[in-house]
């Protein structure tokens, strides 16, 4: 049994798995760099310790944090998402050092980390892919008669690429080479190795994922799907579960694929399969992520499972808690994030002092924040400070309930998101369940995104408010109380 956790992250999964610690009687250690001291998720863990120096490197230092957890008598280190979760050496030297690591196997955060070895482990075991190539290629001119025969337009990837970094389509043979140049040299540059792979391209697809879990004693349930396809620049805007637009039988199928292949992997832990589906809803494997998901309370809303728990009693080697069969999805979840950015300067981060802050609540409402009146977001990390989940029974309910809570949101001092997100709950498209990985790309230019004049208007009302009670008590007034 694990009885003390270090948390390698921040920020608002750093509260999500001290949260679940607690609920499990697991002390939790945060380790913190200089400049997120303002943390609030440092005041709800049990012990707290620096990592000083530059502020990016901190959270990646991997072996300060396994000498932390080992000082600090934790069991067992948390990654989180980002930094050192889906860093398979990271696995290993906490291995190595007698702390668990709560993720998966080491070997399959190794497999997945490589897109093309992925695809060949899953197209193995009957999952669909896309055809392309299932080794790296890095002759041009053997490259260009493969794309030939899959047919134009292609998509030219990094093997261990992310973020859409090291990713270039291909609409005519002529631009090949130079793009396949570009690609490589960029996949070098941001993770090293120049490993590229030719898959046919799909026009605006959209893009759905598979939440599994899974323990070491084979047991592998899935727990629905979720619909990540509002996207800008491969940053996940909105996410929703289930699916809107998927057809019932293709749903079936999907989760049966990915179910069966994580059986036959002896995957254990979290994890999620992406999938790309085109407009007929064929739909391919692309890539599997090995860490908790930003994304993950959707599923969470939908199905009643608590992911963060159930991840770390796997990792402490126990059983699954539940059959396939005593899970029951229930109505629709929406959730938003909430960036510190400014949507009129191209989305640029807006680091800086939150003056004022209101969150929304009431039923169906759930906030994972660190934003507090006062708190002063970093330069130095992701721009995101809260996810906005909705739940309610059908999608028009959600729809209504996200409006709502949108309107409820108030974040000054910096410049967010927020308004993007109350464009896009008012679009037809959206509430009619339209959308594909085009949509936000589309739909941009017609946003209107300046700061809302909120504060003007309750100062009118406010104002009006007092000039009623001022006439009342003026002209003496009877009132009916
Ligand atoms: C694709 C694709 C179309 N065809 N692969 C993969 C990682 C994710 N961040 C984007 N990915 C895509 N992979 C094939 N074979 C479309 C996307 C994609 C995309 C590609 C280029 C520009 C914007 C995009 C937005 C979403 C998805």
């Amino acid at each position: 049994m694990i009885k003390k956790i270090l948390i390698a992250n921040r920020g608002e999964i750093a509260l999500r798995i001290i949260r679940a610690c607690k609920e499990l009687n697991i002390k939790s250690v945060a380790v913190f760099s200089e400049v997120d001291l303002q943390g609030v998720w440092l005041k709800k863990a049990d012990e707290c310790y620096p990592i000083l120096g530059d502020p990016i490197k901190a959270y990646l230092d991997y072996e300060k944090i396994v000498s932390l957890a080992k000082k600090a008598d934790c069991d067992a280190i948390h990654p989180g998402y980002g930094f050192l979760s889906e860093d398979a050496d990271f696995a290993t030297h906490c291995e190595k050092n007698g702390i668990i690591f709560i993720g998966p196997k080491a070997e399959h955060v190794a497999l997945f980390g490589d897109k093309i070895a992925s695809k060949r482990a899953l197209s193995k075991v009957g999952v669909p892919v896309l055809p392309g190539t299932d080794e790296p290629i890095s002759d041009i001119d053997e490259a260009i008669k493969i794309a030939k025969e899959i047919g134009f337009p292609v998509i030219i990837k990094a093997a261990f690429g992310g973020g859409g970094r090291g990713m270039r389509i291909v609409q005519d043979p002529k631009n090949f080479k130079k793009l396949f140049e570009a690609a490589t040299k960029e996949a070098i540059s941001f993770f090293g190795k120049g490993d590229v792979f030719i898959e046919k391209f799909l026009e605006n697809p959209r893009h759905i994922e598979v939440q599994i879990v899974a323990d070491s004693f084979g047991n592998v349930v899935h727990l629905g799907e979720r619909d990540c396809s509002i996207q800008r620049r491969h940053q996940k805007v909105i996410e929703i579960s289930p699916s809107p637009s998927l057809n019932q039988d293709v749903r079936k199928e999907i989760y049966r694929a990915s179910q069966k292949a994580m059986f036959r992997l002896g995957y254990e832990s979290v994890g999620t399969l992406e999938y790309l589906v085109d407009k007929d809803d064929n739909f391919y494997f692309i890539e599997m992520n090995t860490r908790i998901q930003v994304e993950h309370t959707i599923t969470e809303a939908i199905s009643g499972v608590d992911l963060v728990k159930r991840m770390i009693e796997i990792a402490g080697g126990d059983k699954l808690r539940f059959l396939q069969e005593e899970i029951f999805f229930k109505g629709y979840a929406i959730e938003f994030r909430i960036n510190a950015e400014d949507p009129e300067k191209n989305f640029a981060p807006t680091p800086g002092k939150i003056t004022e802050y209101l969150s929304p609540g009431g039923p169906g409402i759930r906030l994972d924040s660190i934003a507090y009146k006062g708190y002063e977001i970093p330069m130095y990390y992701d721009s995101m400070i809260s996810k906005l989940t909705v739940w309610s029974l059908d999608w028009k309910g959600v729809v209504n309930k996200a409006r709502r809570a949108l309107d409820e949101f108030i974040i000054r001092g910096v410049s967010s998101n927020i308004a993007l997100h109350r464009q896009i709950v008012r679009d037809e498209d959206f509430i009619n369940g339209v959308f594909d990985t085009g949509y936000l790309d589309k739909k941009l230019p017609n946003f209107s995104l300046g700061a809302i004049d909120d504060i003007e208007q309750e100062t009118k009302k406010m104002e009006q408010i007092s000039q009623t009670i001022k006439s009342i008590k003026e002209n003496n007034l009877k009132v009916i109380q």
